[in-house]
């Protein structure tokens, strides 16, 4: 294969919302360009890309697949995705691997959640979009739009669209969420007129299809251009350009005007899209579905357009099924969009080489002058330069992409290759373990594939430069059977080269779920793929009989395998523990797992909701104290059991701006921490920004916004002065920044101790003690020090000393601080769920040791671990005392609904405890579209309650959003007068939400709860006996 066939091959994917046609779309596609393997006839019921049972049974997609199409000289690989939250990482599986994507957009429902994500998707994978306006009948039909009313709306979707993309070319950085609050549509004026170069999606340009994917039909601008500029005798551009936005058509010039031209021609002009487009559609509509309809319409449109059509289809009975013969053949479906992609989406060539900054980064790193790694450092270009120009010629080095892996039962498997020779393909027990045999899903980057080559495995985390310590990261692997994939069916093919899209066996054993591959080792892995969200959605799993347990782990280890997003842990307890995306995705997991996987009965328990622990207040009540830090009253104190090291700690809370900052940039900021290069871009697997610049001063630029925009918002209630001093004293924070927390990167800041601190005014004895100062190694990294700053504050004193061995151990004991800093923000005191949004000032205290035993070594380790203790148990209870309050986790949640349903709809709403923030009447429908906030632990059954109760009218989709602290105090015990009034004296006091949630998780981590377990029980007995 060489060059000019790599300039024939487009690699596209679906993306959009749940439910707005991508598999009907791609049914259409499939049966004009699938080589058969679908008959026009059942396009857009089948739905062939959801070939799983479970998908048909839900009528949801709920993996990517791929299937290779021929479309005049082109292959196409087009890949279906889910639009179903809880399948997105599907999404990020099948952006990686194409070029180009198709944005659909339900032209009644409009933007919704999944479209802002899936938009997102697109922009950081670098991948070309093309818009596709679905189910325009819906318009005509359901809404019974006038063509002025449609040419509106539609007008208002590619407005829409293109806010939200060029949100992300100005690099603001919004959550998913956050950019649809943001965006909640104020009113669009009239005739926007978007022909400006730099609007992503405008129809002139060609990249924007309006079809309906249900009748089979669909048509981008130039169709109509084309056949116009034949009719009235004029330019194809000009119409091009006239068909969309304001410009009318004179009728007596014969000339496209502006509004104003049209003045004395005709009262009420329409844009030239109406009258050319909409209008003619509308027309056709109308005559075939319209018991009246004028049917020489249809007869009108069949000789016009030379249409040839079987009478038996034009005389059947059903007018749908003649509306669909005629408009099928007028605006075939797959043309368009097969035209549009082929036009619109560059070849992997062009591709790959704007796409290269976003799949191999380049890296920056020291030559060392062994020049053994110059070697290495030249081969590793060469690689990113044949992947930069897709070589697909054989001598260039092989690179593929494995996005994700799947299980296919054997018994599916080609029998003949692709000369018609047997293949084995019987289980060959990998492992022993079963009949499912594990493909990966690849994209060929550079160079040829064949079967049967050797190739090395290399995980995110290897690194060419590394050499030997690098083991853990690279295999060598020898590649089994090749596939192209037609959805469920695979082609078995000999080789297969650079920009194709391919199945591979035989990786089985060497990859999780995901990986490069590369003939060579000088290679560097590709970056890791972004997913929108993280496995939230746990639960506890255990075979129903305790002899099944072989069976449950190694069901376990191939689901885990099988599918790119679920996750398998062992809780502290020893349980298994599967974490879900949400309960849909959690359902089908579990349905694997006794159908497929490990075919035992098994026992899942309700769900293990996570939870954080933070402190009450705002941040800036500690102005008013913050002069008397350390000397007043506000700390917690511990001594070590030895008695020689005091340590102090005062708690306070971050602004919460800076916690979402610390919350969501948790990977940019390990790579920081550890010391990566900062100059690395959305390597991230989470919500971080992309940017091709250093993300050290990204990071650093989202940090110093995120106090001044808490500042900002406390000028309402602080005076000018005081607000200043509180960003003062912020900045000063920043530079003060020991370590974060949990794991080092968690949104818990430890800060060293203040520079005036150093002498503790109680020291009884009057001994000489010594403050370990820390060091600020975070503010370094993140640049908030200049160096001479630095030096001041990190090193201890006097140098002479420094000798001495208290000065020694001061030293040594740094890392045991941090460490009990750790595990304090790993485990906070109300239920051992993490701290969150809390910054720690800790002046760590220790007194010379004076006794004979002082410097055996043994002594050492235990005076560390006790260190670490205090410190810890100093956290907890500086916690304790300050107004601990648990935190959940809370759902965005979108939900639609008819409005007679709205009253059922709140009622379930406000039994799961949600939050209402907006309703909206979709305009010309009598949909009403809902947002809210649910908290996760409330969220368990919501959907199906939401289907119950509204007889399935009502749909709800669940996007976990943010953390949010809860206002009750769960130690609450009625104190002042007018509590006890109300909630009497506590003996009777029913424990409040956050205790009773506090409650549960102590139980079910088995720690002490404190409960008046029976009071009064004869009560209680006569009580019990009704169930
Ligand atoms: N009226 C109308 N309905 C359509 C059109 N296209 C698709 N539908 C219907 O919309 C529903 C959803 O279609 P799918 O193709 O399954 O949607 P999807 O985007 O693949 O959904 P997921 O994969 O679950 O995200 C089906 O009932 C289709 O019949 C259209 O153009 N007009
Ligand atoms: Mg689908």
């Amino acid at each position: 294969m060489g060059e000019a066939a790599c300039r024939q091959i487009r690699n596209i994917c679906i993306l959009a919302h749940v439910d707005h046609g991508k598999t009907t779309l791609a049914d259409h596609l499939i049966a004009a360009c699938g080589g058969g393997v679908l008959h026009p006839k059942l396009a857009g019921r089948l739905r062939f890309m959801d070939y799983l049972d479970e998908e048909q049974r839900r009528a949801i997609t709920m993996k990517s697949s791929s299937i290779a199409l021929r479309y005049k000289d082109f292959s196409i690989n087009l890949i279906d995705s889910p639009g179903h939250m809880d399948f997105c990482s599907e999404v990020s599986t099948a952006a990686r691997l194409s070029d180009g994507a198709l944005i659909l957009v339900d032209a009644v429902e409009g933007v919704h959640i999944q479209t802002h994500a899936v938009l997102r998707q697109a922009w950081v994978e670098k991948l070309t979009p093309c818009l596709v306006l679905n189910k325009i009948d819906r318009l005509i039909t359901e809404l019974k739009l006038s063509p002025m009313e449609a040419y509106n709306r539609l007008q208002r979707i590619v407005h829409e669209v293109n806010g939200i993309v060029s949100a992300y070319k100005s690099e603001k950085y919004l959550s998913d969420v956050d950019s649809l609050l943001a965006g909640a549509a104020g009113e669009v004026e009239q005739e926007l007129v978007e022909d400006d170069e730099e609007v992503m999606f405008q129809p002139q340009k060609g990249n924007v299809a309006f079809v309906c994917a249900l009748d089979g039909w669909g048509f981008c601008l130039s169709q109509f251009a084309e056949f116009y500029a034949s009719k009235l005798g004029a330019s194809t551009t000009a119409l091009l350009k006239g068909l969309w936005g304001p410009r009318y058509y004179n009728t007596k010039t014969m000339m496209i005007v502006g509004k104003k031209g049209t003045e004395g021609v005709s009262k009420d002009p329409q844009p030239m899209f109406v009258q050319f487009v909409l209008r003619p559609l509308w027309q056709v509509y109308q005559a075939a579905l319209e018991e009246d309809g004028d049917k020489r319409m249809l007869d009108k449109v069949i000789k016009t357009f030379n249409l040839s059509i079987p009478p038996r289809e034009l005389q059947n009975k059903d007018p749908r099924v003649v509306l669909q013969a005629v408009m099928s053949r007028w605006l075939p479906l797959s043309d368009s969009i097969l035209s549009m992609v082929v036009n619109c989406v560059p070849d992997p060539g062009s591709a790959q080489s704007a796409r290269i900054s976003r799949l191999l980064p380049k890296r920056e790193f020291m030559v060392d002058d062994t020049g053994l790694s110059s070697d290495v450092i030249a081969e590793a270009e060469h690689v990113r330069k044949c992947v930069e120009a897709c070589d697909s010629t054989s001598d260039a080095p092989c690179v593929a992409f494995v996005s994700k892996m799947f299980a296919v039962p054997y018994k599916m498997l080609p029998q003949r290759g692709p000369n018609r020779e047997a293949l084995n393909n019987q289980p060959t027990g990998e492992g022993g373990e079963s009949e499912e045999c594990f493909l990966a899903f690849a994209r060929i980057f550079s160079g040829v594939l064949h079967s049967g080559q050797k190739v090395f495995v290399l995980s995110a985390l290897y690194d060419p430069l590394k050499g030997e310590s690098m083991q853990r990261h690279v295999q060598e692997a020898e590649l089994g059977h090749l596939y192209l994939m037609m959805g469920q069916g695979l082609k078995p093919v000999f080789s297969a080269s650079a920009g194709n899209v391919v199945a591979i066996q035989g990786l089985g054993q060497h990859i999780l779920k995901s990986a490069t591959l590369s003939s060579t080792r000088n290679c560097w892995p590709f970056s890791s793929m972004m997913f929108q969200v993280a496995p939230t959605l746990r639960v506890a799993i255990e075979p129903s009989d305790p002899a099944d347990m072989g069976a449950l782990m190694r069901g376990l280890r191939l689901l885990n395998r099988a599918d790119p997003f679920v996750e398998v842990t062992v809780s502290s307890r020893g349980e298994q523990v599967l974490s879900a995306a949400g309960e849909v995705h959690l359902e089908r997991c579990i349905k694997d797992l006794k159908e497929r996987f490990a075919k035992v009965s098994l026992e899942v328990s309700p769900p293990l909701v996570s939870y954080k622990e933070t402190i009450e207040g705002e941040g800036f009540a500690l102005l008013e104290n913050s002069k008397a830090l350390f000397s007043g009253t506000e700390h917690v104190e511990k001594t070590t059991p030895n008695g020689r090291c005091i340590i102090r700690i005062q708690v306070m809370k971050l602004p919460g701006a800076l916690t979402k900052v610390l919350e969501d940039s948790a990977d940019i900021l390990g790579d920081i921490i550890e010391g990566k290069s900062g100059k690395r871009n959305g390597s991230s697997s989470s919500n971080t920004p992309v940017d091709d610049g250093d993300s050290v001063a990204t990071l650093r630029k989202r940090i110093i916004d995120a106090i001044e925009s808490e500042v900002e918002s406390l000028s309402a209630q602080l005076d000018k002065e005081r607000a200043e001093k509180y960003r003062k004293l912020w900045y000063r924070f920043l530079q003060r920044i020991w370590s974060l927390g949990p794991r080092q990167v968690g949104p818990n800041i430890l800060l060293i101790p203040h520079l005036k601190a150093g002498n503790l005014d109680n020291s009884s004895q009057g001994q000489k003690n010594i403050l370990i100062r820390g060091s600020c190694d975070v503010s370094r990294r993140l640049g908030f020090l200049d160096v001479e700053t630095d030096d001041t504050i990190a090193v201890v004193e006097e140098s002479k000393e420094e000798t001495e061995s208290p000065y020694v151990e001061a030293e040594a004991l740094k890392s045991s601080i941090v460490s009990g800093f750790q595990l304090a923000t790993a485990a906070g005191p109300l239920c051992d769920e993490p701290l969150w949004g809390l910054a720690f000032l800790v002046e760590p205290y220790i007194f010379p040791d004076s006794s004979e035993t002082a410097h055996q070594p043994d002594q050492y380790g235990i005076f560390s671990g006790q260190v670490m203790t205090a410190v810890k148990e100093a956290c907890r209870a500086a916690v304790l005392q300050n107004k601990p309050r648990l935190v959940e986790a809370m759902y965005f949640c979108e939900l639609n609904t008819p409005t007679e349903y709205l009253g059922s709809m709140y009622a379930v709403l406000a039994r799961r405890r949600a939050r209402v923030l907006k309703e909206e009447m979709q305009e010309g429908s009598a949909l009403f579209t809902v947002h809210a906030y649910v908290p996760v632990a409330e969220s368990l059954g919501f959907a199906d309650e939401l289907r119950r109760w509204t007889s399935g009218a009502a749909s709800a989709l669940l996007v976990l959003s943010h953390w949010e602290a809860l206002s009750e105090d769960p130690f609450f015990v009625p104190k002042t007068e007018e509590e006890i009034e109300e909630f009497g004296d506590g003996s009777s006091v029913p424990p409040n939400l956050a205790r009773k949630l506090m409650n549960s998780v102590r139980r079910r981590k088995g720690l002490p709860v404190e409960e008046k377990v029976v009071q009064h029980a004869t009560k209680q007995r006569t009580l019990a006996r009704k169930v």
